[in-house]
């Protein structure tokens, strides 16, 4: 199982993602700071929110094996640079949340995310649990550890570690 490191702004609905995944009813309780359990990590929205916390977040992402960005299909404006993959060494993926919301746009927070450099990008809807089991699917193979000579091998040929390797590689 991979370990999820989640951030997006308030009300995203990360911990009720976390709850949906637990396989939880909802029920509401505020982030009040980062809570680490076995497969995942929850923070608090305020984090993506403000410019000094949010160089914590590409911290914490090193305690991860995913990280995400959470959106709510509904969110009037964006958090998240362009190209802001590039400083978080790790997979990132998008989940938009609040598919059934009626305000919801999906095009446009898809298109947020995609800018990002989201490789994945999963739709779902925390209360109904639609999209659960395809996030949950993805999360479920473990990550391939690397020795420090695969790692620098990938590097030379200008991969991410974990990208797979082109054939005749080993
Ligand atoms: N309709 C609908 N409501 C949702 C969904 N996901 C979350 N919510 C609701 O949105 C509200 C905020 O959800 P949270 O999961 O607490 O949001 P959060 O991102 O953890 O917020 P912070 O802890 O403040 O960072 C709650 O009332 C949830 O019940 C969803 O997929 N659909
Ligand atoms: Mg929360």
């Amino acid at each position: 199982m991979k370990k999820l490191f989640l951030m997006g702004r308030s009300e995203a609905g990360k911990t009720s993602l976390v709850q949906a995944l637990k396989g939880e009813e909802l029920h509401y309780e505020k982030t009040q700071y980062t809570i680490t359990d076995e497969d995942t990590i929850d923070s608090p929205g305020e984090y993506a929110e403000s410019k000094h916390f949010s160089l914590g977040l590409a911290c914490f992402s090193f305690e991860a094996d995913v990280v995400a960005i959470v959106q709510a299909a509904d969110e009037p404006y964006n958090l998240f640079s362009p190209g802001l993959q590039t400083f978080i060494l790790r997979p990132l993926i998008g989940i938009i949340t609040k598919t059934d919301s009626p305000y919801a746009n999906i095009m446009m927070v898809r298109q947020w995310l995609e800018n990002t450099g989201c490789t994945r990008i999963f739709l779902v809807n925390n209360a109904t649990r639609e999209g659960i089991d395809e996030l949950m699917e993805y999360l479920a193979e473990d990550p391939q550890p690397l020795t420090l000579e695969q790692a620098k091998l990938r590097q030379s040929l200008g991969l991410n570690e974990w990208d797979p390797l082109p054939e005749g590689e080993t």
